[in-house]
C-alpha cells in the first residue's frame, strides 16, 4: 500500500504539492512513515487489555495462540470488535445527547436563539413516545418529549422505545436473539465492563452485547439525534449547493467549521449573515464572509442551507493549505490533531468549542447552547479580525469546485417519489417490483488515507446506478461522490435505462445525499417505510437492498455496519484492508455468514471495489428471487399521470 493522495483532483494535488513545498506533512506523509503497519492488529489478533500483554496471536499456527490470560483469537478479536462498536455508539450517542440538551433547554426557555422548526415531527414523536398531545401547546409536548428522550440514555428498565418503528419481524428477530437494546448508555458501559479482563469470552456471546450496543446507536442514539436535529433545525429538503476547495472565497472571510454537531454551526450561519458581522467584515478589506463546511458539520449546513462543503475527511489540513481560511471553527469526531500543527504555517485560527474536545495549540471558546447567537459572532468577529494577517504569497484557492443536489431527509424521499400530495413508498416499491429499479444501496462511510487511486465510493456508486441500483448516501461518501459529480441530477444519463426514467420522471438524482453520519438512522427508517407499505415481504432482510461502507475508517462506521446488518441489511466493508476480525477463524465465519441464519444479514468485506459491485448485484437479484419479483409481467413506469391519481 503506498501512502499518497492519487484519487486527489488537480486542485486538491496543487494544494498538497504546495503544502510539501512549504514543508508541511499531511495524513499521507504521516502514513508513509507509519508503513508497515502492525499485522497482528490488522488482523484483530493484538490485546493490550490487560498489563500482563500486549499478547498476540500467531496467524500462522506456529506461534502462540493464547493470551497469557488464555484468551484465543476469537475472544482477543471478538473483544476489540464490541470495543470499537461501544466507541462509535457512544460517539453518536453523545452528539444526540447534547441536541436532546438544547430541545429541553429551548422547551424551558433558557436557549432563546434556538426554536421549534418541525412541529409535525414534534407530533410524530410524540405519538411513538405515547404523549398526550390533545390542547397542549407545542413547547409543552416537545419539553416532555426532551425529558423522556434524555430518560433513553440511562433507561433503568424495559427497552429503548425507537425499536418500536421496526417492522414486526425484526423486532422479534431481536426478541428471540436476546438482542433488543435497554438504555443506551447501559448497553455502552457493559460492552465495556464485559470486555475487561476476566469476565465474557464466548465470542457469540460478545457480538450479542455488541448487537445490542448497536442497535442502541441506530435505533436510539443515532435515530434521536437524527430527529430532534430535524425538529430544531429544519427537516432538509433538495437543495442546491457545491462542494471542493473551490467554494474557499478568495475576497471573503473564510470560517470552515468542522466536525458533526450542527448545534453551534447553525449559529455561526447566521451570524455570518448578520448585517452588523457584515458590516464588520467589508470595514476589515473584505467582500463578505464566506462559511463553508468540512465531514458532518459540512453535511448537516449543506443539507439544510446549502451552505457549500469545501471537502471531506482526507481534505481537512488541504482547507487550510490554501492559506484563505480565517478560522477553522471544530467541534467532535473526525478532527484530525493535525489541524494543530497545520495551521500553525498560516494565519488560520483553529478555534475548538467543545468542552469534550480540545487541541493543543488551538483557541478554546466553549461554546454555551445558552448563549448561543453570542458565542458565534464572537467567533465571526475573531475570523474577521483575522482576515488582515492573510499572507497573500501562501495563498492559492483552485477552481475545483463542483455542483451537487443534497437534502434527501427519509421524509423528502417520501414525497419525491411518492407525490406531493401523497407522501408513499409505494412508487419506489413499484418500481423496484416492476424492475426498472433493481434494488437500493446505502453507500456510506469515511474516507481513508489507506485507499490509493480512485476513490473506492466513486468506482462502486458509478457501477451500481449504471446497473440500475439506486444509491442512498450519507456521511464522507456522500461528499465523495459529490466531488466528482455523481450528486448532479445530470448524472441521470450515466444510470440504467430503468433507473434513469425514473430520474426523468421524478426529476432526481440517481445519487441521493441523505445527511451526516447520524443521518443513516434515515436509511433504516426508509427501508421500514419500503416493508411497510407491501409488496417487498415482511421483514428489511427481504428487502433487494445494501448496505456499503467503502473507505471505513472510524469506529463509528463499525457501529453503523452493525446495526445495518443486525437490523437485516447485508453491509460490505471495504478499504483499508481489514475488517479487523479476519485473523480470527470462527469470529469471522460468524460475522461473514453464520450471523445470516439468526438476522437474515451478515457481514461482507472485499478489497476490491469492482468485486463488490458484483457482489451488490448477486445480492440484490437473490432477493429479488426470492421475493418472486423477477417473474413481474410487466416493467411499468410510475409516471405522473399515475402521482395524480394518488391525491387524496
Ligand atoms: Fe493478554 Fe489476556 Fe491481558 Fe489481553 S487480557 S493482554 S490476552 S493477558
Ligand atoms: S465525518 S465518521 S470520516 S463519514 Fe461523519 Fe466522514 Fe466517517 Fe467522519
Amino acid at each position: 500500500m503506498t501512502a499518497d493522495a492519487n484519487w486527489l483532483d488537480k486542485g486538491n494535488r496543487e494544494v498538497l504539492d504546495k503544502m510539501r513545498g512549504e514543508g508541511i506533512d499531511t495524513v499521507w506523509d504521516r502514513l508513509a512513515r507509519q508503513e508497515p503497519q502492525c499485522g497482528f492488529g490488522k488482523l484483530g489478533l493484538c490485546c493490550k487489555l490487560c498489563n500482563q500483554g500486549p499478547c498476540r496471536i500467531d496467524p500462522t499456527g506456529h506461534g502462540p495462540q493464547k493470551g497469557v490470560c488464555g484468551a484465543d483469537a476469537d475472544t482477543i478479536a471478538a473483544r476489540n470488535f464490541i470495543r470499537h462498536i461501544a466507541a462509535g455508539s457512544a460517539a453518536h450517542t453523545d452528539h444526540a445527547r447534547a441536541v436532546v440538551e438544547t430541545l429541553l433547554d429551548v422547551c424551558r426557555g433558557k436557549a432563546g436563539d434556538y426554536e421549534i422548526k418541525e412541529p409535525d415531527k414534534v407530533y410524530m414523536l410524540a405519538d411513538v413516545y405515547g404523549l398526550e398531545t390533545e390542547g397542549r401547546p407545542i413547547k409543552e409536548i416537545a419539553g416532555e418529549l426532551a425529558e423522556e428522550t434524555l430518560a433513553e440514555f440511562g433507561r433503568t428498565e424495559g427497552t429503548t422505545t425507537l425499536i418500536a418503528r421496526a417492522p414486526k419481524k425484526r423486532r422479534e428477530i431481536w426478541k428471540k436473539n436476546n438482542v433488543e437494546p435497554r438504555g443506551i448508555d447501559r448497553e455502552i458501559t457493559a460492552c465495556m465492563s464485559r470486555t475487561h479482563i476476566g469476565v465474557e469470552h464466548d465470542y457469540r456471546e460478545l457480538i450479542r452485547q455488541g448487537t445490542r450496543t448497536a442497535l442502541a446507536d441506530g435505533w436510539g442514539g443515532s435515530m434521536l439525534g437524527t430527529e430532534i436535529q430535524d425538529i430544531l433545525f429544519g427537516r432538509p429538503v433538495p437543495v442546491r449547493a457545491e462542494i471542493n476547495l473551490g467554494v474557499i472565497s478568495s475576497t471573503k472571510v473564510n470560517v470552515v467549521v468542522h466536525g458533526h454537531e450542527p448545534t453551534l454551526s447553525e449559529m455561526i450561519v447566521i451570524a455570518a449573515r448578520s448585517p452588523d458581522m457584515l458590516d464588520a467584515a467589508k470595514a476589515a478589506g473584505a467582500e463578505g464572509i464566506q462559511v463553508s463546511g468540512c465531514c458532518c458539520t459540512a453535511n448537516e449546513l449543506l443539507m439544510r442551507h446549502g451552505v457549500p462543503s469545501a471537502g471531506t475527511f482526507l481534505q481537512q489540513e488541504l482547507i487550510i493549505g490554501t492559506g484563505a481560511v480565517e478560522a477553522m471553527v471544530v467541534d467532535i469526531q473526525c478532527i484530525m490533531p493535525a489541524v494543530a500543527d497545520t495551521v500553525r504555517h498560516y494565519h488560520t485560527k483553529l478555534i475548538s468549542t467543545s468542552r469534550d474536545a480540545h487541541f493543543p495549540g488551538a483557541v478554546h471558546v466553549e461554546f454555551d447552547e445558552h448563549r448561543a447567537l453570542e458565542i458565534a459572532k464572537e467567533i465571526v468577529q475573531m475570523a474577521i479580525d483575522n482576515f488582515e494577517r492573510r499572507d497573500p504569497s501562501k495563498v492559492y484557492i483552485p477552481d475545483e469546485k463542483t455542483e451537487l443536489i443534497a437534502g434527501f431527509s427519509h421524509e423528502t424521499m417520501l414525497y419525491m417519489l411518492g407525490g406531493r400530495f401523497r407522501a408513499s413508498y409505494r412508487p419506489l416499491n413499484d418500481n423496484i417490483m416492476n424492475g426498472r429499479i433493481r434494488g437500493v444501496a446505502g453507500v456510506v462511510g469515511c474516507n481513508n488515507a489507506k485507499v490509493d487511486g480512485e476513490s473506492f465510493h466513486t468506482i462502486l456508486v458509478k457501477e451500481l446506478i449504471k446497473n440500475d441500483i439506486l444509491c442512498v448516501q450519507t456521511g464522507c461518501s456522500a461528499g465523495t461522490c459529490a466531488r466528482v459529480g455523481l450528486l448532479k441530477p445530470e448524472m441521470k444519463e450515466f444510470a440504467g435505462p430503468g433507473l434513469r426514467e425514473i430520474c426523468e420522471t421524478v426529476g432526481m438524482p440517481p445519487v441521493l445525499h441523505s445527511g451526516s453520519c447520524v443521518d443513516n438512522s434515515r436509511i433504516l427508517i426508509a427501508c421500514t417505510g419500503m416493508v411497510n407499505e407491501g409488496g417487498l415481504g415482511e421483514d428489511i432482510s427481504d428487502l433487494p437492498v445494501v448496505g456499503l461502507c467503502p473507505e471505513w475508517m472510524s469506529e463509528k462506521a463499525i457501529s453503523i455496519g452493525h446495526y445495518f446488518v443486525t437490523s437485516g441489511v447485508y453491509t460490505i466493508f471495504s478499504g483499508g484492508g481489514t475488517l479487523l476480525v479476519q485473523g480470527a477463524g470462527k469470529l469471522s465465519d460468524y460475522l461473514f455468514d453464520g450471523m445470516e441464519k439468526e438476522y437474515g444479514a451478515k457481514w461482507g468485506f472485499e478489497e476490491d471495489p469492482h468485486k463488490v459491485a458484483r457482489m451488490v448485484r448477486e445480492h440484490i437479484e437473490s432477493k429479488r428471487e426470492a421475493l418472486g419479483i423477477n417473474k413481474a409481467a410487466e416493467r411499468k413506469l410510475f409516471d405522473m399521470e399515475d402521482r395524480r391519481q394518488l391525491v387524496v
